[in-house]
């Protein structure tokens, strides 16, 4: 008799089960973990380099960044904060193994936020749990209101959405209630910041409402 092994089942346990560790073992440090998810070029790497300026004198920061390939964000980033380039060589998301890699590169520091930037796609990154407290979306202005909906995944599992380059909103055809609409119709609890990396627009409140995701893990 043919016994058939849900093999595929047993490693998503598997990596659940590390993801739910990471997280626990950094939640008793009191590292709290941001996951950035969103399309290429939505303006992940601008706005980390933002957030270090902004949040780099009161808070101790670390970053992972992830690509398919090349380490330019890493790059970008070194001169502002301890960083370390996750390389997937081809897959469209990182996994919890490499971001486990990447934290001990970063020497397990005793930080304060670790700040991951997802490789840039809408739809794989959705699946896969990195250990993190946050799951935070961008949306630029550039891609359109209409995106939310189009890719419900990225924004159901989401805590936080942040409108990027709203500096360029006098261009575009973008209507900012639209895109909130939308995406509160997925998922009601989000909560929804307007940024520009560029002019420095939002940022001061988007990194307040980090501030207090962390100040509520550790008196949690
Ligand atoms: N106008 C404008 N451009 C931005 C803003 N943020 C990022 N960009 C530009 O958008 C492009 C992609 O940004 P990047 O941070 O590399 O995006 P990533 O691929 O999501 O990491 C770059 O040319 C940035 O200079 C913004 O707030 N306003
Ligand atoms: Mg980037």
């Amino acid at each position: 008799m043919k016994t058939s092994i849900p093999v595929n089942r047993d490693i998503q346990a598997q990596k659940k089960q590390r993801a739910n560790a990471f997280r626990e073992k950094l939640s008793r440090q009191g590292t709290l973990i941001v996951n950035l998810v969103s399309s290429p070029g939505t303006g992940k790497t601008s706005l980390l380099e933002a957030t270090v300026r902004e949040l780099g004198d009161r808070l101790r920061l670390g970053v992972l960044v992830g690509d398919l390939a090349t380490d330019r964000d890493a790059q970008r980033l070194a001169p502002l904060v301890p960083v370390k380039q996750l390389t997937t060589g081809g897959a469209c998301h990182l996994e919890i193994a490499l971001v486990e890699q990447g934290w001990q590169e970063l020497g397990e520091p005793e930080i304060d936020i670790l700040l991951i930037e997802n490789v840039g796609n809408l739809v794989c990154p959705a699946s896969h749990d990195l250990g993190e407290h946050l799951r935070v979306s961008l949306l630029s202005t550039t891609e359109g209101d209409d995106k939310p909906g189009k890719y419900p995944k990225m924004f159901r599992t989401s805590h936080a959405m942040l409108l990027t380059k709203i500096d360029l909103l006098p261009y575009l055809p973008f209507h900012v209630e639209t895109a909130m609409e939308d995406a509160r119709l997925i998922q009601p609890k989000l909560e929804i910041f307007t940024t520009s990396a560029t002019t420095g627009e939002g940022i001061p409140q988007w990194c307040k409402y980090l501030e207090q995701q962390r100040e509520a893990l550790v008196t949690r």
